[in-house]
């Protein structure tokens, strides 16, 4: 086994985690599996040899009646579970949304499945549920009325809260904003749209909920990660964390963190090292295709490796050099010195 991957000087938890879902068979739209299919609790050991410390899962993939056999088996890994979610995009009930369908009894559906969720993030000794807006959305104008989902959305919210507040303050929510796919377009599809959300939120229930950003899903918009982030903190709603990595404005290709934009990833770590962020780093990226089976953890082990260095490479920035680039208003230069950082043999 490897040796866990730390953060040095890290707030809160200072390993890292990853989804057992980013350990999948390979199928794509275009085709199907390209290797075997490895059982769920069989990913936990897989994760823990990867040097992950934590691990994430949906209810279609350790179902309330597995939460306890899941629990023993992470226990005797060292490994904790960093955030459960219910998946509101799987069953084909949910095909147009959950909270968001036109149909009151599949929004009731999703309301109870969301429930039971909260009572397993619970079991799992999980603090936060994170709901991705998976099929919240749409394809073709005028399918729904985006002011009832909106509507909606904060009715569902409000009622998770409420059902939620039964554990004090054992559990919380960090919404996932995603622009696109699997819908053309999704509601919540940024960082601004989710905290607004949050801003219409009944009060009683507003300070438990927060926002899981991804990077790669703020490229897929065009947006920066950087400042998505930065918003998070500011609104005092940064809860979790996806790191990952985009390839530019297409489909959505969660690769190895650090790959496509390391001088932006560096940055990011400067905000979050800076902000004294001290809850769960977490990867979201997919184990490629064209990767064996004896080859499927090379996607955690290649982002741990990248994050660690650029974590390490992020704190030995010298902060006074940015503040003065600032003051000297040369932004150039300041991107010079970064890569200095990241690139530079001293
Ligand atoms: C997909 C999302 C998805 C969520 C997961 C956890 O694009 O990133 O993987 O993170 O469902 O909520
Ligand atoms: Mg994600």
């Amino acid at each position: 086994m490897r040796n866990r991957f730390i953060l040095k000087a890290k707030a809160g938890p200072s390993g890292v985690g990853a989804g057992v879902w980013n350990l999948g068979p390979g199928g794509d739209p275009f085709g199907g599996p390209t290797r075997e299919s490895i059982p769920i609790l069989e990913r936990l050991p897989l994760l823990a040899e990867a040097g992950m410390s934590f691990y994430e899962a949906h209810d279609h993939e350790i179902p309330p009646a597995d939460a306890g056999k899941a629990a023993k088996i992470a226990g005797q890994l060292g490994l904790s579970c960093a955030m459960y979610t219910p998946s509101f995009f799987a069953d084909p009930i949910f095909k147009d949304g959950a909270m968001t369908s036109n149909d009151a009894a599949i929004r009731g559906k999703g309301l109870e499945n969301a429930r039971t969720a909260v009572d397993t993030t619970v079991a799992l000794g999980a603090r936060t549920m994170v709901f991705w807006n998976g099929r919240e959305g749409f394809d073709f104008v005028l399918a729904k009325n985006g002011r009832d989902s909106f509507k909606r959305l904060v009715e569902g919210f409000n009622a998770v809260g409420q059902y939620a507040r039964k554990y004090g303050d054992k559990v919380r929510f960090a919404i996932e904003p995603k622009p696109n796919e699997p819908r053309a377009n999704m509601y919540l599809a940024n960082v601004g749209e989710v905290l607004y959300l949050i801003s219409r939120l009944d009060p009683e229930v507003q300070p438990l909920f927060g926002v899981n950003p991804e990077t790669a899903h703020s490229r897929i918009a065009g947006l920066d990660y950087i400042w998505d982030v930065e918003l998070c903190l500011e609104a005092g709603k940064l809860f979790h964390i996806h790191l990952n990595g985009q390839d530019g404005q297409r489909f959505d290709q969660d690769l190895p963190f650090g790959y496509t934009e390391p001088l932006k990833d560096l940055a990011l770590l400067v905000v979050l090292q800076d902000a004294g962020y001290a809850d769960f780093i977490c990867f979201d990226v997919k184990a490629p295709r064209t990767d064996s089976v004896e080859n499927i953890q090379d996607i955690l082990t290649v982002s741990g490796q990248n994050l660690v260095w650029l974590w390490e490479r992020a704190l030995a920035v010298d902060r006074s050099k940015i503040e003065q680039f600032r003051a000297e208003n040369r932004p150039t230069a300041l991107t010079g010195y970064l890569a200095s950082c990241l690139y530079g043999t001293k």
